[in-house]
């Protein structure tokens, strides 16, 4: 049960599912004595981050302090995992390169829902609010998403279990000897 510590980034509209293929990775490591700490919007915003909204400029800075975060848990051994809207590639290569400089390893997952899909499912209601332009910067509807071009691993979520898609990410950093 060593882990060598690593961090997981992903990347995709708000309602793909990043958090929940996050949390049952974290659950299931952790249940195996595996040390795995998930980070995300949720957490990060409302402490280190909460002086960051939703511009381009404090997008960045909430992805690049995230990266910060996760390499240090990565250091120490965890399995950092971390969902972030992360919308431009710009600064998902930034959150890269700041492993790449402490020679951690970091996988880019992209977890391709569709846009229409994460409006269908709607779970926290942000989609309805951002179309009656109560959210003037939501992703998808009045700012861009790049999907990335190169992800380490592509995930489709339309009808696949959370529990299928955490295995091919567990299966990913298994496959490179990290848990
Ligand atoms: C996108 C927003 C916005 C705006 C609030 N745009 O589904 P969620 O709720 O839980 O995930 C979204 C989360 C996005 O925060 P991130 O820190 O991941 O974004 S970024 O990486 O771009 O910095 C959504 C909610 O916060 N949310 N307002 N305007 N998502």
């Amino acid at each position: 049960n060593k882990s060598l510590g690593c961090t997981v980034w992903f990347t995709g509209y708000s309602g793909a599912g990043k958090t929940s293929i996050s949390f049952q990775i974290e659950s299931y490591l952790i249940s195996q004595g595996i040390p795995a700490y998930a980070l995300d919007g949720d957490n990060l915003r409302n402490g280190i981050n909460n002086n960051l909204a939703f511009s381009e400029q404090d997008r960045n800075e909430n992805v690049r302090r995230a990266a910060e975060c996760a390499k240090m848990f990565a250091e120490c051994g965890f399995v950092a995992l971390c969902s972030f809207v992360s919308p431009t590639a710009a600064a998902r290569e930034r959150a890269r390169e700041i492993h790449r400089n402490a020679n951690i390893e970091f996988f880019e997952v992209f977890v391709d829902t569709p846009l229409e899909i994460c409006e269908q499912r709607d779970v926290k209601g942000f989609y309805k609010k951002a179309r009656e332009g109560k959210i003037k910067t939501f992703t998808g509807i009045y700012q861009g998403y790049e999907a990335p071009t190169n992800p380490d691993l592509i995930l489709a979520t339309v009808d696949v279990p959370v529990e299928k898609c955490a295995n091919r990410v567990l299966d990913m950093i298994a496959a490179r000897g990290l848990i």
